[in-house]
């Protein structure tokens, strides 16, 4: 696609569909055996690719690349379309991770096997654009094989191109999927062995045998007339997507020279005398699929499909006006799962939502389904939040010991730390912090449910910092706890952690720079 690296040569039997497409022709020549050859360059390329400042007119390709003519097919077929402007080009993880630098087009590179997953994403949202997913065959059949195979499925509406030069090219030729049998690679030394190593995989048949896809052909960049076959096939499946069909897939067998260890030449024989034997070149599917229509969920905003609009004009009218006396709260809640932990996160949020703030709410736990440890993130903010991982959070509840001293180091100083228990372990202290031990467990017991700890803390939480008020609180638990016996728990247990804190605790409110009172 540089300049100089892609010929075309006037071939007597292609000759027709040779003849260069509009676009800056670059020059001509007449080579030694009669043919002339075109130097060109499609229009859709950037004038100077800007990866190194010393190469800026060339590809970071390696001679006889196939990824360099897959490139400038696929871009000839844009600007014949006329799709530059409505392209979006999602990029591999693989040799071909800077088509970025080359394609003056949409450009998105995403993880390793993930582009048919991001181009789902990417068309659904943009549905106008035409979107391609560029792939190895790394990338699309061994890491990314999950991906491909539901995209396929789904029918998405997305132009997939698939290069298969039968290795790993960018890691340095490990085997790949598609290596032949017997090719020998730097993991399969000895040659492929199926008994070892299994079959090749067939992408092109094995998305054939899905129903959604609506067209699925393999090409080779072996010769000229196969990489004129190779261009139709390109510029057919963009037409189709352009023309709303479905899913389009093209399979471009593809040299490898530099780890194929060959020149460019026995490279492209290599592609047309292994290769096609044994990835046969064939139109595999060529259809409108029969898909139902209508289908598309219903669109709305959050709010809308949460509810949150009609749910906030339900509640008393206190809870929009509470006054937030910061600019954000940070609040790690720990304990052990089966402690309602990542619950009072939730319902920290549920809160915060309904009183208009930014919120968020990041949950880790073990895999066990309980006393594994659990733990939460809350964000409470009057900006919009950029990361939702408090790794200085200014109240912690810590709902055992365990967890206060495990996260009491990271409480930003001027915070608060609660702590579900009698009184803080002696040997304990938090320098900078100030400590209330609740006996929230204690209090839940008396209430007639262990399970409302949670709930006092928030109670306790709420008189301490007063960063959400107790109505929107108690509004949200009679939405969210849907057993009468146990919201009326609940009710109790809020009052009770709140008057525990102007009762008991005898601890000055915590002051805070940003106003958190
Ligand atoms: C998650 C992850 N796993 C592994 C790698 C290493 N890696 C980079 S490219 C690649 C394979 C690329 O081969 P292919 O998709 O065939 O593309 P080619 O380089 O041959 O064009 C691998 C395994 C990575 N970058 N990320
Ligand atoms: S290693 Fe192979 S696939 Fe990668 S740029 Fe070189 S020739 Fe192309």
């Amino acid at each position: 696609m540089a300049n100089e690296s892609v010929t075309s040569v006037m071939d007597p039997e292609v000759k027709s569909e040779v003849s260069p497409e509009p676009g800056p022709e670059v020059g001509s020549e007449v080579n030694s055996n009669g043919y002339e050859v075109i130097h060109s360059k499609s229009p859709l390329f950037y004038d100077l690719y800007e990866r190194k400042s010393e190469l800026k007119h060339q590809t970071h390709y390696c001679p006889g690349c196939g990824h360099g003519v897959a490139h400038k097919l696929i871009a000839e077929a844009l600007q014949e379309l006329g799709l530059q402007d409505k392209t979006i080009f999602v990029s591999p993880v693989g040799c071909s991770v800077f088509a970025y630098y080359y394609f003056d087009v949409g450009n998105v590179q995403v993880a390793h096997g993930r582009a048919p997953a991001s181009a789902t994403g990417i068309k659904r949202s943009c549905p106008d654009k035409v979107v391609i997913a560029y792939q190895g065959d790394g990338d699309l059949a061994a890491i990314g094989t999950a991906e491909i195979v539901h995209a396929a499925n789904r029918g998405e509406k997305i132009t997939v191109f698939f290069v298969n030069n039968a290795i790993y090219g960018m890691t340095g030729g490990q085997m790949a999927p598609t290596t032949l049998v017997g090719q020998k690679s730097t993991t399969s030394p000895w040659g492929r062995r199926p008994a070892n190593e299994g079959f090749p995989l067939h992408m092109a048949e094995l998305l054939a045998t899905l129903e959604a896809p609506a067209y699925i052909e393999r090409v080779a960049l072996s010769d000229n007339k196969n990489i004129m076959k190779a261009r139709r096939a390109i510029r057919k499946a963009l037409e189709l997507q352009r023309d709303g069909a479905g899913f389009s897939f093209v399979e471009i067998l593809s040299p490898c020279p530099t780890i194929w260890g060959k020149d460019p030449v026995e490279a492209r024989r290599w592609v047309y005398d292994k290769m096609t034997p044994a990835f046969p070149l064939n139109v595999f599917r060529d259809r409108r699929p029969e898909m139902p229509v209508n289908n598309a969920p219903p669109q709305g905003t959050v709010s809308d499909v949460l509810e949150i609009t009609a749910k906030a004009g339900a509640h008393d009218s206190s809870i929009a006006k509470h006054a937030h006396h910061f600019k954000d709260v940070k609040i790690k809640i720990a304990g052990f799962g089966g402690q309602g932990v990542l619950l009072l996160g939730q319902l920290l949020i549920e809160m915060g939502m309904r009183e208009g703030l930014e919120v968020s709410w990041l949950p880790s736990y073990g895999p066990e389904m309980r006393s594994g440890s659990a733990h939460c993130h809350v964000c409470l903010s009057k900006e919009r939040i950029g990361s939702p991982l408090v790794s200085r959070p200014d109240v912690l509840v810590a709902m055992n010991e365990f967890s206060l001293r495990k996260f009491a180091h990271e409480v930003a100083s001027g915070g608060l730390i609660l702590y579900n228990g009698a009184s803080v372990p002696a040997d304990f202290t938090a320098p900078g912090v100030q400590m209330v031990a609740v006996p929230a467990a204690e209090i839940a017991d008396k209430l007639g449910s262990t399970k409302a700890a949670n709930i006092i803390m928030m109670g306790a939480l709420l008189e301490e910092t007063e960063c959400l008020a107790p109505g929107t609180a108690l509004s949200v638990l009679e939405d969210k706890v849907k057993k009468l016996d146990l919201l009326e728990i609940d009710r109790k247990a809020l009052t009770a952690g709140r008057l525990f804190i102007d009762d008991q605790a005898h601890i000055g409110a915590v002051s805070q720079p940003d106003g958190f009172a």
